[in-house]
């Protein structure tokens, strides 16, 4: 064994009598490991190693239908109490799902290799850092985790005698005695993916596919981290952060939220149109904040790799990301081209001629359905990223001075707001959403609201986590980020969007370092703290004057509009809804109305 972890000894002891492997193997996450992994995969077809001329130690893999996502209504935040798993989760009775589990894990690991996988969230050795161990019967599983996070002995040293983080994960397809195993085996029928976060324990059942499977991500970074947060005084954010330094070379920390679809992994490499600016990548999906002695919030990225949505993914779009898995990278349920090597629609404008599709089926642009599936997806060590800051594995983090929040809004959002204060920014983040329909000028379409952009993450009462983020602010000594939200879609009459997006808002991110380094003009609103239109540098870009004022305006009846639907909204929490936030829509409104008095 190579650790005296009793605990841990104990807890792979016991499941081993509930799952009955053929055999257990400690994943000391080495390279010939990860070799050994990909072998396996290759053998039972699971994978196929791309051309190693044009991408070295590469593989691909193609799940089922059956198995392509994170499934949100088989995900469970089993609390003793249902009320503070919240109306925004599923819940189940942990006694009663304890018994389920039971029965689901028992055996379900005949005829395969357990493998026991330590890993660190975040730099090894940081106080911010947190260990968990993943148990898997997934050799997909353990080459993921070795891109994802810090994984093997080094974690098990760090570990010692203390406490971890204990994760169960089975793709639930025992095999029988001389069985042929399927190359990508799961148990659609019997997904549950399970948190116990009082116990903060996750068990996974019956899926191979990402979320689902790489535990550390949203199951620990996020579900069962948020309620570790809460408890012990530090933020879980589904967050990217980025580096911005200046043409003086003076550098600033961003750390920002955003629901998917919005670019969240291309705002974090983006590539800035401003000359003389600079932005590098800390992370593109999590972040963990706590306060340092100087009371700065100070932020690591708890993961090792990136694991982005394929689709889209081009050198124009982003090229940083595409640079960074021209190695060493699994790639799953894009599509496979002739010469050994990948694609999915959007890489490049001409598709290949001939495809073997994400079904495995031969593909032609003629086709009607997509070669590659949309949540298809790249996974790539974050250390290849060509704008990955120096200081990304710094253990001591970097201090954030601002937090962006954004939605994917047609109408009412102006381009970026600054909140008046922690209040109000914690207020901006409650109300993220994105328009499920466009919007035609004057009507807001269907929202979703995705506060903080943590609706499937929030491992407990959304309402509360709302008042976590309160209480934050009022720590004794606290230097708070400022907070700021952005909306890159805003639309113009003829449906169209206004503001060009992609390095372009590098234009957005100088005004936030601007307000934070004391240096750029804003102008009070109802809404907030806004540039005037001098302070957004525009130089060069094709905007024509109307869709300039419109992405800047406030949209008064629009937002007096709004605001009955984020009180029924905040309604659906009942009592666990902080007074704070009531308030916060009492001033808004006030604010709004006196401005519409003003104008009449
Ligand atoms: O599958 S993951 O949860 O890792 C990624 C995602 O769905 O956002
Ligand atoms: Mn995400």
């Amino acid at each position: 064994m190579p650790t005296s972890n009793k605990k841990l000894l104990a807890w792979v002891n016991d499941l081993v009598d509930l799952c009955q492997p053929d055999a257990v193997v400690w994943c000391d996450g080495s390279k010939q490991e990860w070799e050994t992994m990909c072998q396996i995969m290759v053998n039972t077809g699971t994978a196929k190693k791309l051309d190693e001329n044009k991408r070295p130690n590469s593989y691909y893999v193609r799940s089922v239908p059956e198995d392509v996502a994170r499934v949100e209504d088989r995900t469970f935040i089993c609390s003793e109490k249902q009320e503070d798993a919240g109306p925004t989760n599923n819940w189940c009775d942990p006694a009663e799902m304890r018994e389920t589990l039971n029965g689901l894990f028992n055996g379900c690991m005949k005829g395969r290799t357990m493998y026991v996988i330590p890993f660190n969230m975040g730099p090894i050795g940081s106080d911010i850092s947190q260990i968990g161990v993943e148990v898997s019967d997934s050799p997909y599983v353990v080459a993921s985790m070795h891109i994802m996070a810090r994984v093997g002995n080094a974690v098990l040293e760090t570990l010692g005698n203390d406490d971890f983080v204990p994760c169960v994960h089975t793709v639930g397809a025992p095999l029988e005695p001389g069985q042929q195993d399927a190359p990508w085996p799961c148990n659609p029928d019997n997904r549950y993916i399970v948190h116990y976060p009082e116990t903060r324990e996750i068990w996974s059942h019956g899926s191979g596919y990402g979320g689902n499977a790489l535990l550390g991500k949203k199951c620990f970074a996020l579900r069962i981290a948020s309620s570790m947060g809460r408890e012990e005084g530090w933020l879980a954010e589904h967050m990217l952060i980025m580096k911005l330094t200046n043409p003086e070379g003076e550098t600033q920390y961003v750390a920002g939220a955003f629901p998917s679809a919005c670019g969240k992994t291309n705002l974090a490499m983006i590539t800035p149109s401003l000359p003389g600016w600079k932005v590098e990548t800390i992370g593109d999906d999590i972040c963990w904040m706590k306060f340092g002695e100087d009371g700065q919030l100070y932020a690591i990225n708890p993961e090792a790799g990136f694991f982005g949505v394929a689709p889209g993914t081009s050198m124009a779009s982003n090229a940083n990301a595409m640079l960074s898995m021209t190695k060493n990278s699994i790639f799953t349920n894009v599509a496979e081209t002739d010469d050994g090597d990948v694609w999915w629609e959007g890489m490049t404008e001409t598709p290949p001629a001939h495809l073997i599709d994400w079904k495995g089926n031969d593909w032609t642009p003629d086709s009607d359905t997509p070669a590659a599936h949309p949540n298809a997806r790249f996974t790539a060590p974050a250390e290849q990223c060509p704008v990955i800051a120096d200081e990304w594995q710094d253990p001591e983090g970097v201090p954030i001075s601002a937090i962006l929040f954004g939605g994917r809004r047609a109408s009412v959002v102006p381009l970026v707001t600054e909140a008046l204060d922690w209040n109000h920014g914690t207020f901006m983040g409650t109300i993220i959403a994105s328009e499920m329909t466009a919007a035609a000028f004057g009507t807001i379409g269907k929202l979703r609201r995705d506060p903080m952009a943590m609706l499937p993450f929030c491992g407990y009462n959304m309402a509360d986590y709302w008042g976590h983020w309160l209480k934050m602010g009022h720590k004794q000594g606290a230097k708070l980020p400022k907070v700021f939200y952005v909306n890159w879609f805003r639309k113009n009459d003829a449906g169209k969007f206004m503001w060009p997006g992609f390095g372009e808002n590098s234009r957005v991110l100088k005004w936030i370092f601007e307000r934070c380094n004391g240096k750029a003009e804003a102008l009070a609103t109802p809404i907030g703290m806004m540039p005037t239109l001098e302070a957004i540098d525009m130089d060069g870009l094709d905007i024509n004057e109307t869709d300039k004022a419109n992405l800047f305006r406030v949209d008064i009846e629009g937002w007096l509009q709004e605001l009955p639907s984020i009180k029924d909204y905040y309604e659906s929490f009942g009592s666990h809804l902080p007074e704070e936030l009531w308030q916060q829509i009492a001033e808004l409104k006030k604010r709004l109305e006196s401005e519409q008095q003003a104008v009449a």
